[in-house]
């Protein structure tokens, strides 16, 4: 069965309980029920985590190599800092989609860099929680997965 891990990065914990008028009311368990729900309608299996730590993330994008097919990566901050996990994604030949909440190219300047689109099929960002269900249907639809078939 095909299988997409979901990572998230620093601070996305606190999604729903700090900053509701950037990033909405609900909470990283949400999303998690949100995308396991989408991964379950179009068959497919899932992962789902977060960390606070760079090197953490470089290891959970290292270690999904022949576990999963493609990654969606909400990276936060690391975004726009870190040539790191660029690198970690170009070293796995996975395909990654960059996922935001938020729309990073009607904020402060600083966020309209990624490291990551250089190595993602693509970016999704602006639509909230609902980015997450977005994301995983792009990603099976670039691995060329349907609904029902496993
Ligand atoms: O919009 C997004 O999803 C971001 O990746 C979120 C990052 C930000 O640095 C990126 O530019 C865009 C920040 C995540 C912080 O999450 C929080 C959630 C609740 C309260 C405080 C922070």
């Amino acid at each position: 069965m095909t299988s997409v891990l979901v990572l998230n990065g620093p601070n996305l914990n606190l999604l729903g309980q700090r900053q509701p008028e950037t990033y909405g009311h609900t909470t990283l368990a949400e999303v998690e029920t949100l995308c396991r729900e989408t991964a379950q309608s179009l068959g497919v299996s899932l992962g789902f985590e977060q960390s606070n730590h760079e090197g953490v993330l470089i290891d959970l994008i290292h270690a999904a190599r022949g576990v999963h097919d493609g990654i969606v990566l909400n990276a936060g901050a690391y975004t726009h800092t870190s040539i790191a996990l660029m690198d970690a994604i170009s070293s796995v030949d996975l395909p990654v989609i960059e996922l935001h909440l938020s729309n990073i190219h009607a904020r402060e300047s600083f966020r309209h860099t990624s490291y990551i689109a250089k190595v993602s099929v693509g970016q999704i960002c602006g639509f909230g929680p609902f980015g997450y269900a977005l994301s995983i249907r792009a990603l099976c639809d670039h691995l060329n997965v349907s609904a029902g078939r496993k």
